[in-house]
């Protein structure tokens, strides 16, 4: 058991189409509000993205991308000192985003989306989170399969934080997220979950989304709605911090800000 507190990351989601709140925060005023809104409410990192991965989203080009999340970061940046972190698939977004303030680049894809992912991050020297999914989001709920669930998301964040540092991303730099919901079924979400030590053993620092995840529709069939899954939300947040987690990533920041706080005190004495 660990009982160092983690970092909360909140969700920015600058779409038209995101699973959970898509459109609502799609334009930049309202985006560059939410995020602030969730630093006031206890963020400590906030995670920005102009590109849903949800299961069966369409990509879109870079430009476009670039446009939705450039002015949030912008803004962001220049009214708050913390860590921005972009979440996207694509180099050139990183850098923009990167040259716009943003320190983290959040790849859903662990830097193997793009051939010249692994160099631009290790050009940037930004940190970087590698999250583990099996194909990509347009398809990757269809038939996912795997022999031992645990062993290969774990074997397979390995690889990859081997490949980062040889194309020259500092180890300090590398955070590791097993994707719950990328390419799994419930069962192999729960398989993962429940033996998260083993990628938390891995030794570099993890971050674990679950807020507002379809797996908690799969346990509880009542919360169809992703707005009906707070309390699901904060179980596995809690889940996630007595296993050791570094950073928990957040739709509701002050509710999860407040899990934590009462699980710490009671677990850290
Ligand atoms: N989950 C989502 C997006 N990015 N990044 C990391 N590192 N870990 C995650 O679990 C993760 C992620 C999906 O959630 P959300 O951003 O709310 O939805 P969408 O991808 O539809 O925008």
């Amino acid at each position: 058991m660990s009982f160092a507190l983690p970092k909360v990351m909140g969700v920015v989601n600058v779409t038209p189409d995101s699973f959970s709140d898509g459109g609502r925060f799609l334009g930049a005023p309202a985006a560059i509000a939410h995020a602030l809104k969730l630093v006031e409410q206890g963020a400590d990192i906030l995670d920005i993205g102009g590109e849903s991965t949800r299961p069966g989203a369409e990509p879109v080009d870079a430009a476009e991308e670039l446009a939705r999340v450039l002015p949030v970061i912008e803004a962001v940046r220049a009214r708050w000192d913390g860590p921005i972190s972009v979440d996207t698939l694509k180099p050139a977004v990183a850098r923009a985003a990167v040259a716009a303030g943003a320190g983290v680049w959040n790849d859903v894809s662990a830097l193997a989306g793009r051939p010249d992912s692994l160099e631009t991050a290790a050009q940037l020297g930004c940190e970087v989170v590698l999250m583990h999914m099996q194909g990509e989001p347009r398809t990757m709920q269809a038939d996912p399969t795997y022999g031992d669930v645990v062993a290969e998301v774990a074997a397979f964040l390995a690889h990859r934080a081997e490949q980062a540092m040889l194309a020259g991303v500092a180890r300090g730099n590398i955070s590791l997220d097993p994707g719950v919901g990328f390419g799994k079924t419930a069962e192999h979400n729960l398989a993962l979950l429940r033996d998260l030590d083993r990628i938390v053993a891995l030794g570099f620092p993890v971050v674990l989304g679950v807020s507002r995840k379809r797996l908690i529709q799969a346990v509880d069939a009542s919360a169809a709605d992703p707005a009906d899954r707070l309390g699901g939300s904060l179980a596995l947040a809690l889940w996630g911090a007595a296993r050791g987690c570094a950073v928990v990533r957040a739709h509701d920041v002050r509710e999860t800000v407040q899990a934590l706080k009462l699980w710490a005190a009671v677990a850290g004495g």
